[in-house]
């Protein structure tokens, strides 16, 4: 399903778009299954790594099973290890946006998951993907594909239309973990809109779009599922020992070329 000129338009001026029921509700149901075999020590979890929520890692709040805990799922060779994340890594509808937004030479560039656990899913502070990603030219596309419901009281995504065009801003590491922030900004919450979705929804954001999302406050899970594509023609601008561990390169389709990703 290709993107309408209209949604073109919004990505292109907004720095995102929505593709409603992207993932068929069977998908969706499969993905969260793997994920909480995984998450919940059915499945062997390697090479995956599991972030927990900072608040239970300090010890302030107590959780009966670490699995209730997990804040972010991600490793090398998520989508190489497991059919289930592979075929949404190429799933016609997210490729065929991603081929409309970037062209027909498409590596996955990262594949993670982000939960927020019922009352402890805490805040991701404001920050680029691209500031994450040792990746030139900048203008990978992120896909966050809601597992659930996503709204403004359990941890939607918050987004600043318009901000990609700004460029990369400085950031700096935050407490825990290797998460970093927006350290500098001309521009503050209020400027977000909250981009409410359904399960199975995919947001494409641009890799310069600031965004956020708030701590989730409700007694359910709010989970997604993130596919970020690049073009192959991209390049790592860090030597292979210094490429962060959640950075992957794998063909999703078109061509490859020599000395690029
Ligand atoms: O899902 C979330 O809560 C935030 C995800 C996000 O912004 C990211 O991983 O870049």
């Amino acid at each position: 399903m290709d993107c309408t000129d209209e949604q073109f338009r919004q990505y292109q001026s907004e720095g995102y778009l929505v593709v409603e029921n992207a993932l068929s509700p069977e998908t969706v149901d499969r993905v969260k299954t793997r994920l909480r075999e995984y998450t919940h020590g059915d499945r062997e979890p390697e090479p995956f790594q599991h972030q927990i929520e900072p608040a239970v890692q300090r010890g302030e709040i107590e959780i009966e099973d670490e699995g209730d805990a997990v804040r972010k799922f991600e490793g090398l060779g998520m989508v190489q290890e497991d059919d289930v994340f592979r075929a949404v890594a190429e799933d016609e509808t997210l490729v065929a946006a991603a081929t409309q937004l970037l062209g027909p030479n498409l590596k996955l560039l990262r594949s993670a998951a982000m939960f927020k656990p019922p009352e402890v899913g805490s805040e991701k502070g404001f920050h680029q993907d691209a500031a994450y990603y040792p990746i030139q030219p900048m203008d990978h596309v992120t896909v966050w594909i809601a597992l659930d419901e996503a709204t403004t009281a359990n941890g939607c995504m918050n987004v600043v239309p318009g901000a990609h065009k700004n460029g990369i801003m400085g950031h700096e590491a935050v407490e825990y973990d290797t998460d970093i922030v927006i350290a500098d900004r001309d521009f503050d919450k209020s400027d977000a809109v909250p981009v409410p979705m359904d399960a199975g929804d995919a947001l494409f954001t641009h890799c310069l779009m600031p965004h956020y999302t708030a701590p989730n406050t409700t007694e359910t899970w709010r989970r997604a599922l993130i596919m970020s594509y690049m073009r192959s023609r991209s390049r790592f601008t860090k030597s292979g020992d210094e490429r962060p561990d959640w950075v992957d390169s794998v063909h999703i389709q078109g061509e490859s070329f020599p000395g690029c990703v």
